[in-house]
């Protein structure tokens, strides 16, 4: 046993060495976030190129890696190079109320591109611009006659900023958002206590309420019972769970190199976004058979999250958002807790955006990666069928994953990515966090004599229906970029001319998707195995290399097709697309979602009809939830979470890991615990 496993681990090690991995030691890795460093210095070189003296503010609303070209990237890490490859910052700032889309080339320190975009659409929303826009009603004569109004206390008024949305008209509206405000006098629980009735419009380039007005009131709910912070809980308590803690006596199973983690048989590269928060790039895994890396995924993040509310009332009509293109899941990414939001063998890692005014803004544990021993089995057989013998192999899973949270106002997105030995990718969402809801004078649901859109959840407290539609961008490169699309329809066969006692079976027939018309898929319609294959390479056998979406619950819009949320919010009406891959085709909902209309989804792109066949194509895949809120809900939703899985189809010769070494037995240690 020790001396299969020294030679197995010189095996690893001398074909480490000649992987195109580890050939960047010492060179940026090309598709680095942007360090802080780099940030500050996009900073300058922008701030620089307007004239300082005259009164023109500018506001950064996006700073992010402008992504090499994929050959650039992939020849680069082919060939052994310390060279880093030019640095270039892709930047969308706002100056005398316009939106420039400027490019700087970090290297050479210069701006090489600037224009005004005029099209529609506003780009992210400021984390700074929405702290100040949410003071304005505070300090606003009418509003504070309003709470008077309502017999509040104008010092413990929240308010929060929410994007307008589109509804048809053609004309360019302001940079507007709406604000709510809400009473957490004798809670934290803010969203839970809207104040109805009002209704504030706030102009974010001139920073000032343009509209205003107080149509009527309608008591807040009591603050009783939506307190979720521990030390404000009265008994009857319970249960108690019981703790657990991972040993590792060797230490983590994993390697963090700047950005690039190595763990197991997998090798992949981590970066943070402000827009779309974790970004995983070029996930490869060793072959031991080849004795070489296989790449798998060249790039793979959440693109968009559309959340449409179902209360077309005037004062909950606007409510559909795009959590990423408005408010940004990396620049509302959490600090992750140790040992609540991720377990005690995790290691954590900094994300880093540029702010409001170009200066870096550090999230501290805005990563944790672990590996999970979740006490699953990665697989097994009991071997009964032997006369007197009893043979039984079973190896233990165990996975490495990585996690972020973005807290987008009221809602928390779990955002895991799970890499198992047997070459499997796991995505998953998780959400938590408080509910939208309304006020209402129902305290019961016999009351309700009119639509209510939504769940009476306690006195005087609706919370309403809406989605959530994720789109995952997942740029898939088996084996090499030209992959294509391959539907395995399973098809309903007759036995004919009675030759069998059977009348029927299933077979495959397999349907490579030639244009992009071609790979749109609703699920749930026809029962198909859905792989990405790589046309040039075959098995021993002869079958295609391939990896199959293997998706979750298929989630399907309800709203109209022509409503205005779902034009804009488009990439939901199908849950899987298939686009050739293209630098600027990233955002499922457009570059400029806020106030879009539309006109720049992945639906729009799609219309297109271009070829997807051996070609270099990107998967998206679009899962969702219908959430009609019940009230386990309240005050605080207990995780609900969807995913789909990523899973090697003919891409090995065999069972991967067959031949995993099983893990080494870990000693406990005896009841002393270390200082
Ligand atoms: C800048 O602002 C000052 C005071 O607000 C004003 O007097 C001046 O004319 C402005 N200059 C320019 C170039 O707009
Ligand atoms: C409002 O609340 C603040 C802070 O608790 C308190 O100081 C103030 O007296 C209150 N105002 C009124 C009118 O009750
Ligand atoms: C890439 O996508 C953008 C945005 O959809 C489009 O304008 C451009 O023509 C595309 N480029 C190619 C080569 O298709
Ligand atoms: C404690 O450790 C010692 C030596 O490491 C071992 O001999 C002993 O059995 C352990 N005790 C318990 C209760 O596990
Ligand atoms: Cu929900």
């Amino acid at each position: 046993m020790a001396s299969t496993l020294k030679v197995v681990l010189l095996l690893l090690f001398s074909s480490f060495t000649i992987s195109p991995i580890s050939c960047y030691k010492g060179a940026q890795h090309p598709l680095d976030p942007l360090s802080p460093k780099e940030l500050t210095l996009v900073q300058t070189i922008v701030k620089k190129s307007y004239n300082p003296s005259s009164n023109n503010s500018i506001s950064f609303h996006y700073v992010g890696l402008d992504e090499p070209e994929k050959p650039t990237v992939l020849s680069w890490l082919s060939k052994p190079s310390t060279k880093t490859l030019p640095r270039r910052a892709l930047v969308f700032t706002r100056v005398n109320e316009q939106t420039h889309e400027i490019i700087v080339d970090l290297s050479k320190r210069i701006i090489v591109y600037d224009e005004v975009y005029k099209g529609l659409g506003y780009p992210l929303l400021t984390a700074d611009e929405q702290i100040a826009a949410i003071q304005l009603p505070l300090k606003y004569g009418p509003f504070i006659e309003s709470t008077k109004k309502r017999d509040l206390n104008v010092s413990y008024v929240v308010c929060s900023t929410f994007t307008v949305g589109w509804f048809g008209g053609v004309e360019r509206t302001k940079r507007v958002v709406k604000v709510q405000c809400f009473y957490n006098k004798g809670t934290v629980n803010l969203y839970l206590r809207p104040i109805e009735g009002i209704r504030i419009v706030v102009d974010l380039d001139k920073m000032k309420i343009v509209e205003y007005s107080d149509a009527f009131k309608i008591p807040v709910p009591k603050a009783e019972g939506t307190d979720y912070r521990f030390s404000k809980q009265h008994p009857p308590f319970g249960p108690r769970i019981n703790g657990a803690a991972i040993m590792q006596t060797n230490g983590p199973g994993f390697e963090i190199d700047g950005h690039t983690i190595r763990w197991v048989n997998w090798v992949f590269h981590l970066a943070f976004d402000v827009r779309v928060g974790p970004i995983i790039s070029l996930a490869s895994i060793y072959d031991p058979e080849k004795h070489t890396y296989r790449s798998v995924l060249y790039r793979g993040h959440i693109s968009e999250l559309f959340v449409p509310y179902m209360d077309p009332t005037e004062e909950y009509y606007y409510k559909t958002f795009f959590d990423c293109g408005e408010f940004g899941f990396g620049q509302n990414a959490a600090s992750l807790v140790p040992l609540a939001d991720c377990p005690n063998n995790a290691v954590f890692m900094d994300g880093y955006y540029a702010a409001h005014d170009g200066s870096a803004v550090k999230v501290a544990n805005a990563f944790c990666i672990f590996e999970r021993h979740a006490g699953d089995i990665m697989w097994r057989h009991t071997e009964l069928g032997i006369p007197n013998r009893v043979i039984t192999e079973a190896r233990p899973e165990v996975s490495l994953v990585v996690r972020m949270v973005a807290t987008i106002g009221n809602y928390d997105h779990i955002i895991d990515w799970e890499f198992k030995p047997s070459g499997s990718i796991k995505a998953q969402v998780g959400l938590s966090g408080i509910l939208e809801v309304k006020s209402t004078t129902f305290t019961n649901v016999d009351q309700i004599n009119e639509e209510v859109y939504g769940t009476l959840l306690g006195d005087n407290t609706i919370g309403l229906n809406h989605d959530h539609f994720l789109t995952y961008r997942l740029d898939l490169d088996i084996d090499g970029v030209a992959n294509s699309f391959v539907k395995q329809n399973l098809v309903t066969k007759h036995v004919k001319d009675n030759v069998s006692p059977r009348k029927s079976f299933w077979t495959v027939v397999s349907e490579t998707a030639k244009t992009e018309s071609e790979a749109k898929i609703r699920l749930g319609m026809t029962p198909s195995d859905l792989v990405i294959v790589n046309p040039n390479k075959k098995t021993k056998p002869g079958n295609y290399h391939g990896y199959r979406l293997i998706p979750g619950t298929a989630t399907h819009p309800l709203l109209l097709e022509d409503d205005y949320p779902q034009i804009r919010g488009a990439f939901s009406k199908y849950n899987v697309w298939v686009t050739p891959y293209n630098k600027s085709e990233i955002w499922a909902g457009g570059k400029y979602v806020d106030q879009s209309q539309g006109q720049d989804t992945l639906a729009v792109w799609t219309l297109r009809d271009r070829k997807i066949e051996n070609e270099d194509i990107v998967l998206w895949h679009v899962l969702g939830y219908h959430h009609s809120p019940c009230q386990e809900d309240f005050p605080v939703m207990p995780t609900l979470s969807a995913g789909f899985e990523l899973r090697p189809a003919n891409f090995f010769e065999s069972n991967p890991v067959l031949k995993v070494l099983p893990p080494k037995p870990v000693r406990w240690p005896n009841c002393t615990a270390k200082p």
